[in-house]
């Protein structure tokens, strides 16, 4: 049982006190995303009633049709850190341009993040995430030069999953972490103590939709990972929620990958870098996977734009290695 069942700030408490050249800094940014992400699970729960269910009729900085919540959500991130000197700048897909935080002046860290992920799925009680990653302010670097930045000199990231529990993940330099929000108590509870991703799993989470107009190496793979090949437990199992966060916490915990190659519609693919592929493929690294855009790791990349696209493959440490094979290679095609 170990420390199962502590409260996440009990946690942070000890975790200090294990590790005491540890960032004293992150603790009190978990704490204030543990509370936006609760009041966020309070309304994802009551949002059919409240009428917060529809779009908002705005687009974001990105295109996408923004929806009631991801507007909500957004608020309520941004309020977490607006006056406690927590962060000096952050960077949302719902805000069109970077933020400084009002009294984060004197901060050390950067946010950038995803406040609803999967908004396709709000309407339809689906799960949904929330993603978020945090860098080490540079001293003497513009507030832009901040937020810019490779996924490898993130220090703190993870994601929220709102849905038949609200669940908490994050990882750092001592590891990866998850708290079930006891909706009785409104406690993030210690529910995953050192979090590892299988070496291999037997799902793959895709929208197949598109896989016609995959690359021929990205066709290539799908091809042999859907193969009948019982010796090697092929084929492999489709899983597709449509958020990211709930495909990506399958493959955290089963095995498996999760792939958003380039499409005509698509051309840098869907996903963005910043608040997407970088913490996440952060989170996945610390617990011994890999993040890659199809030929290079994701945290090695250095964004031009805060919401520049990337082609995203994240999961267990051998199928994305196998992906890659195929994908770097058009013609690459290995015998079924
Ligand atoms: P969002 O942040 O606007 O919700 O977009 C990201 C989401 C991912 O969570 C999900 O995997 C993907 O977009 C689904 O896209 P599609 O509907 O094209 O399959
Ligand atoms: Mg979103």
């Amino acid at each position: 049982m170990g420390r199962i069942g502590i409260t996440l700030n009990r946690f942070l408490v000890e975790e200090q006190a294990r590790h005491p050249d540890a960032d004293p800094g992150l603790g009190p940014i978990l704490t204030q995303l543990a509370y936006a992400s609760k009041i966020i699970a309070r309304e994802v729960g009551r949002a059919a009633l409240v009428g917060k269910l529809g779009l908002m009729g705005d687009r974001n900085a990105t295109g996408d049709s923004q929806k009631k919540l991801d507007v909500f959500a957004n608020e309520v991130v941004v309020d977490a850190f607006t006056s406690n000197g927590l962060l000096y700048a952050m960077v949302s897909e719902e805000m069109d341009n970077l933020v400084e935080l009002p009294g984060g002046e004197n901060s050390q860290y950067v946010m950038c993040c995803d406040p609803i992920d999967g908004s396709s799925n709000t309407d339809i009680n689906g799960s949904l995430g929330a993603i978020f990653g945090v860098w080490p302010r540079i001293p003497g670097a513009s507030v832009e030069e901040n937020c810019l930045r490779k996924g490898s000199d993130q220090v703190l990231a993870g994601y929220v999953m709102f849905s038949t529990s609200t669940l908490l993940v994050y990882a750092n330099a001592q590891g990866v972490y998850g708290f079930t929000l006891d909706r009785e108590l409104g406690e993030f509870l210690l529910s995953h103590e050192n979090i590892t991703i299988p070496q291999r799993g037997h799902y793959y989470s895709a929208n197949l939709g598109h896989s016609h107009e995959w690359g021929v190496g990205v066709r290539n793979y799908l091809q042999w990972v859907t193969a009948d090949d019982k010796e090697n437990q092929r084929p492999y199992s489709l899983r597709y929620t449509g958020a990211l966060v709930a495909d990506l916490h399958r493959s955290l915990i089963e095995g498996g990958l999760y792939f958003y190659p380039p499409d005509p519609g698509h051309p840098d693919g869907k996903l963005r870098l910043l608040y997407e592929g970088a913490p996440l493929g952060y989170v996945v690294e610390r617990a011994g996977g890999k993040a890659s855009n199809g030929t290079s790791r994701i945290l090695d990349i250095v964004p031009t734009k805060i919401h520049q696209r990337t082609p995203l493959v994240i999961g267990s440490a051998d199928d994305v290695d196998e992906y890659e094979h195929f994908s770097s290679g058009p013609t690459r095609k290995r015998p079924l």
